[in-house]
């Protein structure tokens, strides 16, 4: 039985979705800070959960005996910016939290780092598997310390952690908490609402991108992996294609001719997102579990912008 935590964010509530597809709804508990409708919480097991409840979560899993915890609670990389404190105790208690009932309970592991985990001294092209990481905001600090700590609880305790480090996710399902990248998402959105975006990261500003339906199967797929061909742990490298606004704007006009794009740059955000690399190697997943994207920009910009429109006609109607 699998455990995720943050189950109603943007990861979370297709993962859910996804995990209960493959093995089978009461084989798979969504937990959340707080209860939402929707298929989540009515498709299969649902607990009410504060990671920062130590207690709570081992209970949970001791209650339905889990054997995989996907940890997705956490605060993004704007909010934690704006709320450093908070973004440590809920970040790094609830992973230490996590980690601790994996411990206890022999469960593998699962959780996210990012290209956040990179700071402004890293090679900011082709980004290594394996390079300096000396990120400038909370939430980097976050994802660094995260990834040396799930090495550390395999290498000590032998517990199973497995990550990767997540682009820009892109996703009409359930819209991300307080990103950088989540002007990626908005634009779509405006795009069918108004025909228009003003986007608050700066023309020519590039990051790895990738969208949902290959971060879910990136997960399941490293976690179905073979351990014995794992060099790397925490966490690997994935990305699918490196886009700046303009790009975004270029593949909604093959659709929307009439969409037009301004900027009215964010300084917090756009100086998050200088902080970043360009664009990624992601050599060592597709060598290690044989990690490939699907979508590119073009191909999920079609996608989205079908399943956006009918989701919003949809929601109109009710
Ligand atoms: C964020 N969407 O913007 C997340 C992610 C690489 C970006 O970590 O904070």
């Amino acid at each position: 039985k699998i455990l995720v935590t943050g189950a109603l964010g943007q990861i979370g509530s297709e993962l859910v979705m996804k995990l209960r597809e493959e093995y089978g709804s009461d084989q798979v508990i969504a937990s959340d800070i707080r209860t939402m409708d929707g298929d989540v919480v009515h498709s299969g097991p649902f607990e009410i959960l504060d990671v920062t409840d130590d207690q709570k979560m081992h209970d949970i899993a001791k209650k339905y005996q889990v054997d995989t915890i996907i940890h997705l609670a956490a605060l993004l990389s704007a909010k934690a910016e704006n709320n450093p404190q908070l973004a440590w105790n809920l970040n790094m208690g609830g992973l230490v939290n996590a980690l601790e009932v994996a411990r206890e309970l022999g469960t593998k592991f699962f959780t996210p780092s990012s290209i956040g985990a990179f700071g402004p001294t890293t090679p900011k092209d082709n980004t290594p598997q394996d390079t300096i990481q000396r990120p400038t905001t909370m939430y980097g600090v976050n994802k660094v310390a995260g990834e040396l700590l799930c090495d550390y609880y395999y290498h000590k305790f032998g517990v199973d952690t497995r990550g990767v480090r997540f682009p820009g996710l892109i996703s009409y399902v359930t819209p991300p908490g307080g990103g950088t990248t989540d002007y990626a998402v908005e634009i779509y959105y405006e795009a069918i609402k108004k025909k228009t975006y003003s986007s608050y990261i700066a023309e020519g500003t590039y990051m790895d991108m990738m969208y949902m339906p290959d971060a879910i199967r990136a997960i399941i797929q490293l976690m179905e992996a073979d351990p014995d061909r794992l060099t790397h742990r925490n966490a690997f490298n994935v990305t699918a294609f490196s886009a700046a606004p303009e790009d975004f704007e270029k593949a909604i006009r093959k659709h929307i001719p009439e969409f037009e794009m301004d900027y009215d740059v964010d300084p917090v955000r756009q100086s998050i997102a200088e902080s970043w690399p360009n664009s990624i190697d992601a050599s060592a997943a597709r060598e290690e579990w044989g990690f490939r994207a699907e979508f590119d920009l073009d191909k999920m910009t079609e996608d989205m912008l079908k399943k956006l429109d009918s989701k919003l006609k949809n929601a109109n109607h009710v």
